[in-house]
Protein backbone atom coordinates (compact mmCIF):
# COMPACT_ATOMS: atom_id res chain seq x y z
CA UNK A 1 0.00 0.00 0.00
CA UNK A 2 1.15 3.59 -0.99
CA UNK A 3 1.19 5.81 2.32
CA UNK A 4 0.31 9.20 1.50
CA UNK A 5 3.48 11.42 2.08
CA UNK A 6 3.52 13.64 5.43
CA UNK A 7 3.96 17.59 4.44
CA UNK A 8 5.54 19.97 6.56
CA UNK A 9 4.49 23.53 6.46
CA UNK A 10 7.13 26.49 6.96
CA UNK A 11 5.49 27.39 10.66
CA UNK A 12 6.39 23.26 11.50
CA UNK A 13 10.18 24.09 11.28
CA UNK A 14 10.49 28.03 11.76
CA UNK A 15 13.34 27.51 14.15
CA UNK A 16 14.91 23.94 12.72
CA UNK A 17 18.85 23.65 12.47
CA UNK A 18 18.48 21.99 9.21
CA UNK A 19 16.10 24.09 6.92
CA UNK A 20 16.79 23.45 3.62
CA UNK A 21 18.18 20.06 2.72
CA UNK A 22 19.96 20.35 -0.92
CA UNK A 23 21.53 23.33 -0.35
CA UNK A 24 23.14 22.67 3.12
CA UNK A 25 24.09 19.04 1.93
CA UNK A 26 26.06 20.66 -0.32
CA UNK A 27 27.80 23.38 1.11
CA UNK A 28 28.30 21.03 4.03
CA UNK A 29 31.58 20.05 5.25
CA UNK A 30 33.19 18.13 7.95
CA UNK A 31 35.65 20.29 9.46
CA UNK A 32 32.51 22.83 9.69
CA UNK A 33 31.35 20.28 12.63
CA UNK A 34 34.57 20.20 13.77
CA UNK A 35 34.79 24.01 14.55
CA UNK A 36 31.91 23.85 16.45
CA UNK A 37 33.57 22.41 19.24
CA UNK A 38 36.09 23.30 21.87
CA UNK A 39 38.95 20.55 21.07
CA UNK A 40 41.94 20.41 23.32
CA UNK A 41 45.08 22.27 23.58
CA UNK A 42 47.38 21.27 20.24
CA UNK A 43 44.58 19.44 18.41
CA UNK A 44 43.40 17.10 21.01
CA UNK A 45 39.99 16.07 21.16
CA UNK A 46 38.15 14.50 24.39
CA UNK A 47 34.08 13.48 24.13
CA UNK A 48 34.19 14.55 27.92
CA UNK A 49 35.25 17.60 27.56
CA UNK A 50 32.90 18.55 24.93
CA UNK A 51 29.97 17.11 26.73
CA UNK A 52 30.29 18.33 30.02
CA UNK A 53 33.33 20.72 30.41
CA UNK A 54 33.52 22.52 27.32
CA UNK A 55 29.61 24.21 29.13
CA UNK A 56 31.10 25.16 32.41
CA UNK A 57 34.36 26.58 30.69
CA UNK A 58 31.68 28.86 28.95
CA UNK A 59 29.69 29.85 31.98
CA UNK A 60 26.94 27.49 31.35
CA UNK A 61 27.80 25.35 34.65
CA UNK A 62 24.23 26.55 36.31
CA UNK A 63 22.35 24.41 33.60
CA UNK A 64 20.33 21.46 34.29
CA UNK A 65 22.53 18.56 32.26
CA UNK A 66 20.64 15.29 33.48
CA UNK A 67 17.18 14.99 35.39
CA UNK A 68 16.86 11.05 36.49
CA UNK A 69 13.97 9.70 37.45
CA UNK A 70 13.98 7.07 39.32
CA UNK A 71 12.10 3.49 39.33
CA UNK A 72 10.29 5.23 42.22
CA UNK A 73 9.97 8.57 40.80
CA UNK A 74 12.91 9.99 42.55
CA UNK A 75 14.12 12.58 41.19
CA UNK A 76 18.12 13.34 40.98
CA UNK A 77 19.14 16.67 39.33
CA UNK A 78 22.58 17.17 37.90
CA UNK A 79 23.60 20.57 36.24
CA UNK A 80 26.36 20.75 34.11
CA UNK A 81 29.03 22.16 37.29
CA UNK A 82 27.69 19.02 39.30
CA UNK A 83 28.09 16.53 36.64
CA UNK A 84 31.90 17.69 36.30
CA UNK A 85 32.25 17.77 39.95
CA UNK A 86 31.11 14.13 39.54
CA UNK A 87 33.14 12.81 36.46
CA UNK A 88 36.46 14.20 37.82
CA UNK A 89 35.94 12.35 40.98
CA UNK A 90 35.48 9.18 38.88
CA UNK A 91 38.13 10.14 37.00
CA UNK A 92 40.21 10.44 40.11
CA UNK A 93 39.30 6.93 41.29
CA UNK A 94 40.43 5.69 37.80
CA UNK A 95 43.92 7.51 38.18
CA UNK A 96 44.70 6.55 41.40
CA UNK A 97 43.99 2.58 40.89
CA UNK A 98 46.15 2.80 37.92
CA UNK A 99 43.63 2.57 35.67
CA UNK A 100 45.33 5.01 32.46
CA UNK A 101 44.98 6.27 29.02
CA UNK A 102 43.86 3.28 26.63
CA UNK A 103 42.85 0.61 29.09
CA UNK A 104 39.01 -0.70 29.17
CA UNK A 105 36.64 0.21 32.08
CA UNK A 106 33.64 -1.75 31.41
CA UNK A 107 29.89 -0.85 32.63
CA UNK A 108 27.28 -4.12 33.37
CA UNK A 109 24.73 -0.87 34.78
CA UNK A 110 21.01 -0.51 35.04
CA UNK A 111 20.55 3.45 33.92
CA UNK A 112 21.82 4.53 37.27
CA UNK A 113 23.01 7.64 38.01
CA UNK A 114 26.18 6.42 38.10
CA UNK A 115 26.31 4.84 34.65
CA UNK A 116 26.31 8.52 33.17
CA UNK A 117 28.92 9.86 35.60
CA UNK A 118 31.20 6.29 35.04
CA UNK A 119 30.68 6.36 31.25
CA UNK A 120 32.03 10.34 31.19
CA UNK A 121 34.95 10.41 33.50
CA UNK A 122 36.19 7.30 31.74
CA UNK A 123 36.36 9.24 28.59
CA UNK A 124 37.86 12.36 31.18
CA UNK A 125 40.71 9.87 32.09
CA UNK A 126 41.47 8.74 28.55
CA UNK A 127 40.31 5.19 29.27
CA UNK A 128 38.22 3.25 26.85
CA UNK A 129 34.69 3.02 27.66
CA UNK A 130 32.85 0.13 26.87
CA UNK A 131 29.38 -0.48 28.61
CA UNK A 132 26.99 -3.38 28.49
CA UNK A 133 23.77 -4.33 28.28
CA UNK A 134 22.16 -4.73 31.87
CA UNK A 135 20.32 -7.81 31.17
CA UNK A 136 23.22 -9.57 29.78
CA UNK A 137 24.08 -12.80 31.19
CA UNK A 138 27.64 -14.04 32.40
CA UNK A 139 28.30 -15.36 28.79
CA UNK A 140 27.50 -12.64 26.56
CA UNK A 141 29.28 -10.65 29.66
CA UNK A 142 32.47 -12.47 30.03
CA UNK A 143 32.65 -12.86 26.30
CA UNK A 144 33.16 -9.44 25.49
CA UNK A 145 35.43 -8.20 28.63
CA UNK A 146 37.37 -10.72 27.43
CA UNK A 147 37.92 -9.60 24.09
CA UNK A 148 38.43 -5.65 24.90
CA UNK A 149 40.91 -6.85 27.78
CA UNK A 150 38.95 -5.34 30.46
CA UNK A 151 40.56 -3.58 32.89
CA UNK A 152 38.12 -2.30 35.08
CA UNK A 153 34.03 -3.14 35.41
CA UNK A 154 31.61 -1.28 36.83
CA UNK A 155 28.61 -2.84 38.27
CA UNK A 156 26.24 -3.39 40.80
CA UNK A 157 26.82 -6.27 43.82
CA UNK A 158 23.89 -8.53 42.87
CA UNK A 159 24.96 -8.47 39.02
CA UNK A 160 28.74 -9.01 39.77
CA UNK A 161 28.01 -11.83 42.43
CA UNK A 162 26.16 -13.35 39.81
CA UNK A 163 27.23 -12.63 36.37
CA UNK A 164 30.70 -11.67 36.89
CA UNK A 165 32.23 -13.43 40.32
CA UNK A 166 31.82 -17.03 38.71
CA UNK A 167 34.42 -16.69 36.21
CA UNK A 168 36.22 -13.49 37.11
CA UNK A 169 39.13 -14.98 37.84
CA UNK A 170 39.86 -16.37 34.10
CA UNK A 171 40.24 -13.19 33.13
CA UNK A 172 43.17 -11.59 34.38
CA UNK A 173 43.06 -8.53 32.63
CA UNK A 174 40.57 -7.14 35.20
CA UNK A 175 42.15 -6.09 38.26
CA UNK A 176 39.25 -3.57 39.64
CA UNK A 177 35.31 -3.61 40.19
CA UNK A 178 33.45 -1.25 41.72
CA UNK A 179 30.51 -1.52 43.04
CA UNK A 180 27.27 0.20 43.17
CA UNK A 181 23.95 -0.84 45.26
CA UNK A 182 26.46 -2.75 47.46
CA UNK A 183 26.26 -4.05 50.97
CA UNK A 184 28.29 -3.77 54.29
CA UNK A 185 29.39 -7.36 53.20
CA UNK A 186 30.32 -6.85 49.71
CA UNK A 187 32.72 -9.70 48.02
CA UNK A 188 36.61 -9.58 48.23
CA UNK A 189 38.43 -8.03 45.38
CA UNK A 190 35.91 -5.22 44.77
CA UNK A 191 35.59 -1.54 45.81
CA UNK A 192 32.27 0.50 47.04
CA UNK A 193 32.13 2.70 44.40
CA UNK A 194 29.70 5.56 46.46
CA UNK A 195 31.97 5.23 49.05
CA UNK A 196 34.95 6.04 46.83
CA UNK A 197 33.03 9.09 44.89
CA UNK A 198 32.38 10.50 48.39
CA UNK A 199 36.07 10.62 48.84
CA UNK A 200 37.73 11.64 45.63
CA UNK A 201 38.65 15.21 44.97
CA UNK A 202 35.99 17.14 41.80
CA UNK A 203 38.86 18.29 40.19
CA UNK A 204 40.69 17.19 37.35
CA UNK A 205 42.28 17.55 34.46
CA UNK A 206 40.90 15.56 31.53
CA UNK A 207 44.06 13.58 29.64
CA UNK A 208 44.62 15.04 26.58
CA UNK A 209 43.34 12.75 24.14
CA UNK A 210 44.06 12.95 20.13
CA UNK A 211 40.68 13.36 17.53
CA UNK A 212 42.04 9.17 16.37
CA UNK A 213 42.26 7.72 19.92
CA UNK A 214 40.16 5.17 21.14
CA UNK A 215 36.87 6.41 23.29
CA UNK A 216 34.41 3.68 22.94
CA UNK A 217 34.10 -0.32 22.38
CA UNK A 218 30.89 -1.25 21.69
CA UNK A 219 30.29 -4.72 20.86
CA UNK A 220 27.81 -5.78 17.71
CA UNK A 221 26.88 -9.48 16.62
CA UNK A 222 27.39 -10.91 13.54
CA UNK A 223 26.02 -13.95 12.04
CA UNK A 224 29.33 -16.43 12.84
CA UNK A 225 31.56 -16.03 15.43
CA UNK A 226 32.32 -14.19 18.20
CA UNK A 227 30.52 -10.76 18.79
CA UNK A 228 32.50 -7.86 17.19
CA UNK A 229 33.64 -4.67 19.11
CA UNK A 230 33.49 -2.00 17.27
CA UNK A 231 35.95 1.04 17.88
CA UNK A 232 34.96 4.35 17.69
CA UNK A 233 37.39 7.09 18.54
CA UNK A 234 37.39 10.94 20.06
CA UNK A 235 36.55 12.10 16.86
CA UNK A 236 33.62 10.68 16.81
CA UNK A 237 32.47 13.80 19.14
CA UNK A 238 31.84 15.53 15.95
CA UNK A 239 29.74 13.17 14.28
CA UNK A 240 27.85 13.07 17.21
CA UNK A 241 27.01 16.39 17.57
CA UNK A 242 25.95 17.93 14.36
CA UNK A 243 23.81 14.80 13.67
CA UNK A 244 22.10 15.78 16.76
CA UNK A 245 21.41 19.41 15.67
CA UNK A 246 20.68 18.01 11.77
CA UNK A 247 18.64 15.01 12.23
CA UNK A 248 17.38 15.48 16.01
CA UNK A 249 17.30 19.48 15.92
CA UNK A 250 18.50 19.66 19.49
CA UNK A 251 19.02 23.03 20.55
CA UNK A 252 20.44 23.94 23.71
CA UNK A 253 17.17 24.95 25.30
CA UNK A 254 15.42 21.41 24.61
CA UNK A 255 14.40 19.09 27.20
CA UNK A 256 15.53 15.77 25.40
CA UNK A 257 14.05 12.44 25.89
CA UNK A 258 16.07 9.18 24.36
CA UNK A 259 15.02 6.24 25.71
CA UNK A 260 17.63 3.98 24.32
CA UNK A 261 19.46 1.74 27.13
CA UNK A 262 23.36 2.80 27.34
CA UNK A 263 24.04 -0.75 26.60
CA UNK A 264 23.15 -0.53 23.15
CA UNK A 265 24.82 2.11 20.67
CA UNK A 266 21.99 4.59 20.31
CA UNK A 267 21.51 4.91 24.41
CA UNK A 268 25.22 6.17 24.06
CA UNK A 269 25.82 8.67 21.27
CA UNK A 270 22.41 10.04 21.97
CA UNK A 271 21.60 8.95 25.28
CA UNK A 272 24.64 10.64 27.09
CA UNK A 273 27.14 12.01 24.24
CA UNK A 274 25.21 14.50 21.68
CA UNK A 275 22.26 15.56 24.12
CA UNK A 276 25.41 17.45 26.50
CA UNK A 277 27.59 18.06 23.91
CA UNK A 278 24.62 20.42 22.49
CA UNK A 279 24.22 21.60 26.11
CA UNK A 280 20.35 20.49 26.50
CA UNK A 281 18.66 18.68 29.25
CA UNK A 282 18.51 15.09 29.22
CA UNK A 283 15.85 13.08 30.67
CA UNK A 284 16.82 9.44 31.98
CA UNK A 285 14.21 7.27 32.97
CA UNK A 286 15.44 3.97 34.98
CA UNK A 287 12.41 2.35 34.55
CA UNK A 288 11.29 -0.08 31.97
CA UNK A 289 8.38 0.89 29.66
CA UNK A 290 5.14 1.90 30.56
CA UNK A 291 2.48 3.56 28.22
CA UNK A 292 1.00 5.38 31.34
CA UNK A 293 4.65 6.69 32.62
CA UNK A 294 6.18 7.41 29.37
CA UNK A 295 3.34 10.04 28.17
CA UNK A 296 3.42 11.17 31.81
CA UNK A 297 7.15 11.76 31.56
CA UNK A 298 6.82 13.07 28.33
CA UNK A 299 4.07 15.48 30.29
CA UNK A 300 5.43 16.30 33.36
CA UNK A 301 9.35 16.99 32.25
CA UNK A 302 8.10 19.34 29.18
CA UNK A 303 10.05 16.85 26.45
CA UNK A 304 10.81 18.84 23.01
CA UNK A 305 11.95 16.28 21.36
CA UNK A 306 11.68 12.51 21.76
CA UNK A 307 14.28 9.68 20.36
CA UNK A 308 12.93 6.56 20.86
CA UNK A 309 12.25 2.97 18.70
CA UNK A 310 9.94 0.87 16.87
CA UNK A 311 8.97 -1.89 19.67
CA UNK A 312 8.11 0.82 21.56
CA UNK A 313 6.11 2.68 19.82
CA UNK A 314 4.22 -0.49 18.25
CA UNK A 315 3.77 -1.08 22.44
CA UNK A 316 1.93 2.60 22.98
CA UNK A 317 0.27 1.75 19.87
CA UNK A 318 -1.84 -0.90 21.97
CA UNK A 319 -3.62 2.04 23.83
CA UNK A 320 -6.21 3.70 21.77
CA UNK A 321 -4.70 6.82 19.72
CA UNK A 322 -6.78 8.91 22.39
CA UNK A 323 -4.25 7.83 24.97
CA UNK A 324 -1.50 10.05 24.30
CA UNK A 325 -4.08 13.04 24.24
CA UNK A 326 -5.16 13.02 27.87
CA UNK A 327 -1.57 14.38 28.32
CA UNK A 328 -0.48 17.84 27.77
CA UNK A 329 2.37 17.12 25.20
CA UNK A 330 2.11 20.65 23.59
CA UNK A 331 5.89 21.18 24.50
CA UNK A 332 6.81 17.93 22.33
CA UNK A 333 7.83 19.33 19.05
CA UNK A 334 9.91 16.61 17.50
CA UNK A 335 9.78 12.50 17.70
CA UNK A 336 12.05 10.32 15.91
CA UNK A 337 12.30 6.21 16.02
CA UNK A 338 15.45 4.50 15.34
CA UNK A 339 16.79 0.71 15.45
CA UNK A 340 14.11 -1.41 13.54
CA UNK A 341 12.17 -1.11 10.84
CA UNK A 342 9.40 1.68 11.33
CA UNK A 343 6.16 0.97 10.18
CA UNK A 344 4.63 3.26 8.11
CA UNK A 345 1.63 2.39 10.44
CA UNK A 346 3.10 3.52 13.06
CA UNK A 347 4.19 6.77 11.49
CA UNK A 348 0.81 7.58 10.77
CA UNK A 349 -0.36 6.41 14.30
CA UNK A 350 1.62 9.30 15.54
CA UNK A 351 0.02 11.75 13.77
CA UNK A 352 -3.49 10.92 15.15
CA UNK A 353 -2.06 10.25 18.61
CA UNK A 354 0.61 13.17 19.20
CA UNK A 355 -0.52 15.29 15.99
CA UNK A 356 3.38 14.68 14.55
CA UNK A 357 4.70 11.64 12.85
CA UNK A 358 7.63 9.86 13.91
CA UNK A 359 10.80 10.70 11.88
CA UNK A 360 12.60 7.61 11.14
CA UNK A 361 16.17 7.26 10.88
CA UNK A 362 18.85 4.35 10.32
CA UNK A 363 22.60 3.66 11.47
CA UNK A 364 24.30 0.92 12.70
CA UNK A 365 27.21 0.35 15.61
CA UNK A 366 29.63 0.76 13.18
CA UNK A 367 27.96 3.98 11.62
CA UNK A 368 28.68 5.57 15.54
CA UNK A 369 25.75 8.21 14.68
CA UNK A 370 22.76 9.05 12.52
CA UNK A 371 23.61 8.16 8.67
CA UNK A 372 19.98 8.48 7.45
CA UNK A 373 17.10 10.13 8.45
CA UNK A 374 14.03 12.49 8.15
CA UNK A 375 14.42 15.62 8.90
CA UNK A 376 12.00 18.20 10.69
CA UNK A 377 11.98 20.52 7.66
CA UNK A 378 11.52 18.15 5.14
CA UNK A 379 8.42 15.59 3.79
CA UNK A 380 8.27 12.43 5.45
CA UNK A 381 7.12 9.45 3.57
CA UNK A 382 6.35 7.21 6.29
CA UNK A 383 7.76 3.56 5.91
CA UNK A 384 10.88 5.44 4.37
CA UNK A 385 14.05 6.11 6.07
CA UNK A 386 14.38 9.51 4.86
CA UNK A 387 17.38 10.64 2.92
CA UNK A 388 21.46 10.65 4.28
CA UNK A 389 23.05 13.09 6.31
CA UNK A 390 25.03 16.05 4.61
CA UNK A 391 28.23 15.19 5.01
CA UNK A 392 27.23 11.32 3.99
CA UNK A 393 27.23 9.53 1.03
CA UNK A 394 24.69 6.69 0.61
CA UNK A 395 24.32 4.31 -2.18
CA UNK A 396 22.93 0.70 -3.33
CA UNK A 397 24.74 -1.88 -3.86
CA UNK A 398 25.32 -5.12 -5.71
CA UNK A 399 27.85 -7.50 -5.72
CA UNK A 400 29.52 -8.37 -9.25
CA UNK A 401 32.31 -10.79 -10.20
CA UNK A 402 35.86 -10.74 -8.97
CA UNK A 403 34.76 -9.52 -5.49
CA UNK A 404 34.37 -6.31 -6.69
CA UNK A 405 30.15 -3.69 -6.40
CA UNK A 406 28.69 -2.14 -8.87
CA UNK A 407 26.51 1.20 -7.48
CA UNK A 408 22.59 0.42 -8.83
CA UNK A 409 21.01 3.83 -9.46
CA UNK A 410 18.03 2.85 -11.26
CA UNK A 411 14.90 4.12 -8.11
CA UNK A 412 13.65 1.17 -5.86
CA UNK A 413 15.96 -1.65 -7.34
CA UNK A 414 17.24 -3.42 -4.18
CA UNK A 415 20.74 -3.53 -3.34
CA UNK A 416 22.83 -3.60 -0.02
CA UNK A 417 22.88 -0.26 1.68
CA UNK A 418 26.69 1.20 1.46
CA UNK A 419 28.24 4.08 2.73
CA UNK A 420 31.38 5.99 1.30
CA UNK A 421 33.52 5.92 4.41
CA UNK A 422 34.82 9.29 5.78
CA UNK A 423 32.81 10.68 8.27
CA UNK A 424 34.11 10.73 11.91
CA UNK A 425 32.25 8.44 13.80
CA UNK A 426 32.84 5.46 11.92
CA UNK A 427 34.32 3.01 13.10
CA UNK A 428 38.18 2.68 13.16
CA UNK A 429 38.37 -1.56 13.49
CA UNK A 430 37.15 -4.46 14.67
CA UNK A 431 38.92 -5.12 18.05
CA UNK A 432 41.79 -7.59 16.79
CA UNK A 433 39.62 -8.47 13.83
CA UNK A 434 41.68 -7.11 10.82
CA UNK A 435 39.99 -9.32 8.63
CA UNK A 436 36.35 -9.09 9.64
CA UNK A 437 36.46 -5.73 9.34
CA UNK A 438 38.92 -5.68 5.99
CA UNK A 439 35.24 -7.55 4.56
CA UNK A 440 33.13 -4.23 4.86
CA UNK A 441 34.93 -2.65 2.42
CA UNK A 442 34.74 -3.08 -1.50
CA UNK A 443 35.26 -0.64 -3.65
CA UNK A 444 35.38 2.13 -2.02
CA UNK A 445 32.01 1.58 -0.30
CA UNK A 446 31.54 0.09 3.34
CA UNK A 447 28.48 -2.10 3.37
CA UNK A 448 25.85 -2.30 6.02
CA UNK A 449 24.74 -5.63 5.62
CA UNK A 450 21.22 -4.13 5.35
CA UNK A 451 19.24 -4.54 2.19
CA UNK A 452 17.36 -1.27 0.74
CA UNK A 453 15.86 1.10 -2.06
CA UNK A 454 16.37 4.45 -3.00
CA UNK A 455 13.98 6.60 -4.25
CA UNK A 456 13.60 8.98 -6.91
CA UNK A 457 13.77 11.59 -4.58
CA UNK A 458 16.84 10.29 -2.66
CA UNK A 459 14.46 8.36 -0.18
CA UNK A 460 15.89 5.32 1.20
CA UNK A 461 13.77 2.50 1.83
CA UNK A 462 14.70 -0.06 4.39
CA UNK A 463 14.12 -4.33 2.97
CA UNK A 464 15.76 -6.91 5.29
CA UNK A 465 19.34 -7.73 6.49
CA UNK A 466 21.17 -9.31 3.93
CA UNK A 467 22.72 -11.84 6.91
CA UNK A 468 21.03 -13.88 9.79
CA UNK A 469 21.88 -11.80 12.40
CA UNK A 470 18.60 -10.88 14.81
CA UNK A 471 16.79 -7.49 15.59
CA UNK A 472 14.73 -8.14 18.66
CA UNK A 473 13.01 -5.21 20.58
CA UNK A 474 15.92 -3.23 18.57
CA UNK A 475 18.79 -4.87 19.95
CA UNK A 476 21.27 -7.18 17.78
CA UNK A 477 21.80 -10.32 18.27
CA UNK A 478 23.84 -13.10 17.10
CA UNK A 479 22.43 -15.71 16.77
CA UNK A 480 25.67 -18.24 17.14
CA UNK A 481 25.86 -16.59 20.42
CA UNK A 482 22.73 -18.10 21.55
CA UNK A 483 23.75 -21.41 19.54
CA UNK A 484 26.94 -21.59 21.45
CA UNK A 485 25.48 -21.67 24.70
CA UNK A 486 22.52 -24.19 24.11
CA UNK A 487 25.57 -26.57 22.49
CA UNK A 488 26.77 -26.65 26.06
CA UNK A 489 24.09 -28.26 27.58
CA UNK A 490 25.00 -31.76 28.07
CA UNK A 491 21.72 -32.82 25.81
CA UNK A 492 22.44 -30.42 22.96
CA UNK A 493 23.84 -31.99 19.37
CA UNK A 494 23.28 -29.14 17.24
CA UNK A 495 21.53 -25.67 17.25
CA UNK A 496 20.37 -23.52 15.15
CA UNK A 497 18.81 -19.59 16.02
CA UNK A 498 16.67 -17.52 14.24
CA UNK A 499 14.32 -14.46 14.04
CA UNK A 500 10.92 -15.02 13.75
CA UNK A 501 8.89 -12.23 13.22
CA UNK A 502 6.03 -10.77 16.11
CA UNK A 503 4.28 -7.73 15.87
CA UNK A 504 5.83 -5.55 18.75
CA UNK A 505 9.17 -6.98 19.12
CA UNK A 506 9.47 -6.90 15.11
CA UNK A 507 11.27 -10.45 15.72
CA UNK A 508 12.05 -13.09 18.57
CA UNK A 509 14.40 -15.30 18.79
CA UNK A 510 13.38 -18.93 18.02
CA UNK A 511 15.85 -21.84 18.63
CA UNK A 512 16.09 -25.03 16.83
CA UNK A 513 17.55 -28.05 18.85
CA UNK A 514 18.79 -31.41 17.62
CA UNK A 515 19.62 -33.64 20.71
CA UNK A 516 22.39 -36.00 21.49
CA UNK A 517 21.68 -40.06 21.32
CA UNK A 518 20.40 -41.12 24.25
CA UNK A 519 18.28 -37.85 25.16
CA UNK A 520 14.55 -37.80 24.03
CA UNK A 521 12.61 -34.76 23.41
CA UNK A 522 10.38 -33.65 26.03
CA UNK A 523 8.40 -30.47 27.28
CA UNK A 524 10.03 -30.76 30.62
CA UNK A 525 13.69 -30.99 28.14
CA UNK A 526 12.56 -27.74 26.53
CA UNK A 527 12.12 -25.76 29.45
CA UNK A 528 15.30 -26.69 31.02
CA UNK A 529 16.89 -25.53 27.85
CA UNK A 530 14.84 -22.49 27.68
CA UNK A 531 16.09 -21.82 31.41
CA UNK A 532 19.67 -22.85 30.85
CA UNK A 533 20.59 -20.03 28.15
CA UNK A 534 18.35 -17.24 30.16
CA UNK A 535 20.71 -18.14 33.14
CA UNK A 536 24.01 -17.98 30.39
CA UNK A 537 22.53 -15.34 28.13
CA UNK A 538 20.03 -13.25 30.17
CA UNK A 539 16.21 -12.49 29.09
CA UNK A 540 17.60 -9.70 26.16
CA UNK A 541 19.05 -12.49 24.37
CA UNK A 542 18.15 -15.92 25.06
CA UNK A 543 15.73 -17.66 22.70
CA UNK A 544 12.08 -17.47 23.73
CA UNK A 545 11.00 -20.82 22.19
CA UNK A 546 12.69 -23.61 21.25
CA UNK A 547 11.34 -26.53 18.43
CA UNK A 548 13.16 -30.28 18.31
CA UNK A 549 14.19 -31.54 15.25
CA UNK A 550 15.74 -34.69 14.42
CA UNK A 551 18.55 -32.70 12.57
CA UNK A 552 19.32 -29.74 11.60
CA UNK A 553 19.73 -28.26 7.79
CA UNK A 554 22.97 -27.84 6.68
CA UNK A 555 25.41 -27.30 3.97
CA UNK A 556 28.13 -29.93 2.19
CA UNK A 557 30.44 -27.71 4.17
CA UNK A 558 28.57 -28.56 7.56
CA UNK A 559 27.35 -25.12 8.19
CA UNK A 560 23.67 -25.29 9.58
CA UNK A 561 21.53 -23.10 7.03
CA UNK A 562 19.31 -20.48 8.99
CA UNK A 563 18.00 -19.49 5.97
CA UNK A 564 15.84 -22.76 5.47
CA UNK A 565 15.16 -22.77 9.13
CA UNK A 566 13.52 -19.81 8.34
CA UNK A 567 12.11 -20.18 5.61
CA UNK A 568 10.49 -23.80 6.84
CA UNK A 569 9.31 -21.45 9.57
CA UNK A 570 7.63 -19.41 8.24
CA UNK A 571 6.23 -21.72 4.91
CA UNK A 572 8.53 -19.47 2.44
CA UNK A 573 9.80 -21.12 -0.49
CA UNK A 574 13.01 -22.80 0.44
CA UNK A 575 15.16 -20.85 -2.67
CA UNK A 576 18.42 -22.15 -3.51
CA UNK A 577 19.47 -25.55 -1.75
CA UNK A 578 22.03 -26.83 -3.68
CA UNK A 579 24.74 -26.90 -1.36
CA UNK A 580 22.30 -28.81 1.39
CA UNK A 581 23.62 -31.70 2.50
CA UNK A 582 21.06 -34.38 2.58
CA UNK A 583 18.72 -34.19 5.46
CA UNK A 584 16.76 -36.58 7.40
CA UNK A 585 13.45 -34.34 7.74
C1 LIG B 1 21.46 2.23 15.90
C2 LIG B 1 21.33 0.75 15.90
C3 LIG B 1 21.91 -1.75 13.38
C4 LIG B 1 20.89 -2.45 12.51
C5 LIG B 1 20.89 -1.98 11.10
C6 LIG B 1 19.50 -2.36 10.65
C7 LIG B 1 18.66 -2.08 11.90
C8 LIG B 1 18.57 0.38 12.49
C9 LIG B 1 16.83 1.01 11.36
C10 LIG B 1 17.04 -0.36 11.12
C11 LIG B 1 15.24 -0.42 9.70
C12 LIG B 1 15.72 1.65 10.69
N1 LIG B 1 18.12 -0.72 11.85
N2 LIG B 1 17.79 1.43 12.21
N3 LIG B 1 16.25 -1.07 10.29
N4 LIG B 1 14.97 0.88 9.87
N5 LIG B 1 15.44 2.94 10.87
O1 LIG B 1 20.24 0.23 15.96
O2 LIG B 1 22.51 0.05 15.80
O3 LIG B 1 22.17 -2.08 17.14
O4 LIG B 1 24.10 -1.81 15.51
O5 LIG B 1 21.75 -2.11 14.72
O6 LIG B 1 19.56 -2.21 12.98
O7 LIG B 1 19.45 -3.73 10.34
O8 LIG B 1 21.90 -2.60 10.34
P1 LIG B 1 22.68 -1.53 15.87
Amino acid sequence: MEWERIRKRPEDYVSANLQEYEGYAKNFAWSQARALLDGLPGGGLNIAHEAVDRHVLAGRGDKLALRWIGRDDRIRDFSYATLRAQTNRFANILAQAGIAKGDRVYLLLGRSVELYIAALGTLKNGSVLSPMFSAFGPEPAKARMTIGNAKALVTTEAFYRRKIEPWRKELASLQHVFLTECSANRPPGTVDLNAALAQASDSFETVWTSPEDMALLHFTSGTTGKPKGAVHVHEAVVAHHITGQLALDLHADDIFWCTADPGWITGTSYGIISPLTNGVTMIVDQAEFDAERWCRILQDQKVTIWYTAPTAIRMLMKTSADFPKRFDLSKLRLMASVGEPLNPEAVVWGVDAFGKPFHDNWWQTETGGIMISNYLSMDVKPGSMGRPLPGVTAGIVERVEGGAVREITEPMAMGELALRPGWPSMMRAYLNEEERYRKCFVGGWYLTGDLAMRDSDGYFWFVGRNDDVIKSAGHLIGPFEVESALMEHPAVAEAGVIGVPEPTAGEVVKAYVALKGGFEPSEALRKELLGHARQRLGPAVAPKDIAFRQNLPKTRSGKIMRRLLKARELGLPEGDISTLESEER
